[in-house]
């Protein structure tokens, strides 16, 4: 075993993907010590809090079951088998993600997840310290400068450095002051609130008229729900409790509505009653949430670099945040986790090497779901207003039926597959420049015929890779 030859490594940030990686190392025969600012979220104080989900789909899960982890974390999630699309009229409908159950969806708890994987990495041997903010990075002396709660600062060793400190990275700011990252930040123009809805005990009984049935949730556990509305929407996920986590995504600024002109709640609970009818009353604590809960924005962050040669390298949000509509953050960062473990495996000593080919490989596939996340939004928010794009999503399922070795939609390659994002951008572009041809502008899918369809896209297109588990 090589362990007494690699060099410890410095984490910072313990957060989902901190967390995940540490265990991942130290289940390799790596020394990791992580900094994580906060307080231990296992501590008793914790509890209490709002609780915040997460869509977790393949990827993620992918990389949990390396881990070991998969089973454990499922235990506590919430199966949410498509989307529930709420129209203005107060109509709703279920579109399903995938083919059948085994390809959905889950909901999962963010502060359930980090303890669950904190305990993990503990178990496997990983060194937390809690409480401990990154203020700074000597890169040449390899010495990094820690605050803790009172801003007490003191000085530890770091010979390889990772940073998994989320989307405002303080280890990036320090490299970058270092060498240049070539650093964009492209803000998206709107922001999201979240506010909640509790479990249906909670709410008078006399507003839950269809969705009543279900004991112990408001609205239809199994799904994720948006009500899309053109230039903005609500989602909501279920939570194991019953309850559901709703956020508002809303530009900024500008024209009514936006979060400039809904600056009090009353404001913003007359906008909930034109445009959300249906949402507004199961959401009782309205003005509560609405007020107190902060307003939060939207980037996409580009870098050129993700590492400064050998000593230091960014991962997850830190290297490369992106929007939220394709709920692939955390999967996109788990991705990276399993990736830059078994190289530093394969090369512990060669973390120059490794950091390197880290980037390479895993960049483009990031770019490709940060465009892909960023297009998601139009087609969420609009859902179900296009005819055109409903009639290309029917021909897409039409064809994938018929030829599933050549045709499969971008979302589920993206949420059900482990093909690399840039593959299923790439493909997802072509896939769909051969339904427009197909359908030259009609709406209605029916029109086209479809063995000439299929005899087009089997000319145009190659075999899908193996799919699901390549
Ligand atoms: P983070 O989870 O942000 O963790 C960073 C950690 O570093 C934190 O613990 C922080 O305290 C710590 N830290 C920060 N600064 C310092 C410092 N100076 N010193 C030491 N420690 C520091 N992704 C999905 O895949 N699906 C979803 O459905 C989804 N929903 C989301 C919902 C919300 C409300 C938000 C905000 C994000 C969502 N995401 C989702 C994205 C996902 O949360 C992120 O992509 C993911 O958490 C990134 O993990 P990370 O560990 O890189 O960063
Ligand atoms: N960050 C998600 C999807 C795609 C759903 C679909 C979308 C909230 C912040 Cl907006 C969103 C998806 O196309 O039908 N899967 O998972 C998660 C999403 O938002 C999460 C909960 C979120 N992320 C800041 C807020």
């Amino acid at each position: 075993m090589p362990q007494l030859m690699q060099s410890p490594i410095t984490l910072i940030g313990g957060g989902l993907v901190g967390a995940l990686l540490a265990q991942q190392l130290a289940r390799r025969g790596f020394t990791v010590d992580v900094y994580e600012k906060r307080p231990d979220p296992r501590q008793a104080g914790f509890l209490g809090g709002r609780s915040i989900n997460l869509a977790l789909a393949e990827r993620g899960l992918q990389a949990l079951r390396t881990a070991g982890l998969a089973e454990d974390v499922l235990q506590r999630a919430v199966m949410m088998r498509g989307r529930m699309v709420h129209t203005r009229d107060g109509r709703s409908g279920l579109q399903r993600y995938g083919v059948d159950d085994s390809e959905v969806i889950w909901s999962v708890s963010r502060g359930a997840l980090n303890m669950l994987l904190l305990d993990a990495a503990e178990a496997a041997g990983v060194r937390f310290h809690f409480g401990q903010s990154l203020v700074d990075a000597d890169f040449d002396a390899r010495r990094i400068r820690l605050a803790d709660e009172q801003g007490t600062e003191r000085s530890v060793d770091a010979h390889v450095l990772i940073g998994a400190d989320g989307a405002g990275s303080a280890l990036r700011s320090a490299m970058h002051a270092y060498a240049p990252l070539g650093e964009r930040v492209e803000p998206l123009g709107h922001a999201y609130k979240e506010l909640e809805i509790p479990p249906a005990g909670e709410l008078p009984i006399a507003l839950l008229g269809e969705s009543g049935g279900h004991d112990q949730f408001a609205l239809e556990p199994h799904a994720l729900h948006i009500w899309p509305r053109g230039g903005y929407m609500c989602i909501a996920l279920p939570n194991t409790e019953g309850s559901f986590t709703v956020t508002l995504f809303l530009p900024g600024q500008g024209a009514h509505p936006s979060f400039a002109t809904l600056p009090n709640t009353a404001a913003a609970e007359a906008f909930f009653r034109d445009d959300f009818p249906d949402l507004l009353p199961l959401i009782p604590n309205f003005a509560e949430d609405y007020g107190s809960h902060p307003v939060g924005t939207l980037s996409t962050l580009y870098l050129d670099r993700w590492h400064l040669d050998g000593r230091a390298l960014l991962i997850g949000d830190a290297a490369h945040a992106i929007v939220p509509f394709h709920g692939q953050g955390m999967n996109c960062g788990f991705e990276d986790t399993v990736v830059l473990a078994s190289l530093l495996a394969e090369a512990p000593e060669d973390t120059a090497g490794v950091f390197a080919e880290f980037q390479r490989i895993r960049q483009p596939n990031a770019d490709a779901i940060a465009a892909m996340a960023l297009e998601n939004y139009v087609e969420m928010r609009d859902s179900v207003a296009d005819p055109h794009y409903l009639a290309k999503r029917e021909l897409g399922a039409l064809l994938a039926e018929r030829a599933p070795d050549h045709f499969m939609a971008r979302y589920r390659m993206v949420t059900f597959t482990h093909l690399p994002y840039a593959y299923a951008f790439e493909r997802g572009r072509a896939q769909d420049q051969l339904l427009q041809q197909l359908l030259r502008g009609s709406s209605d899918a029916h029109s086209v015929n479809l063995d000439a369809a299929v005899s087009a896209l089997k000319a145009t297109l190659p075999p899908l890779p193996h799919l699901r588990h390549g």
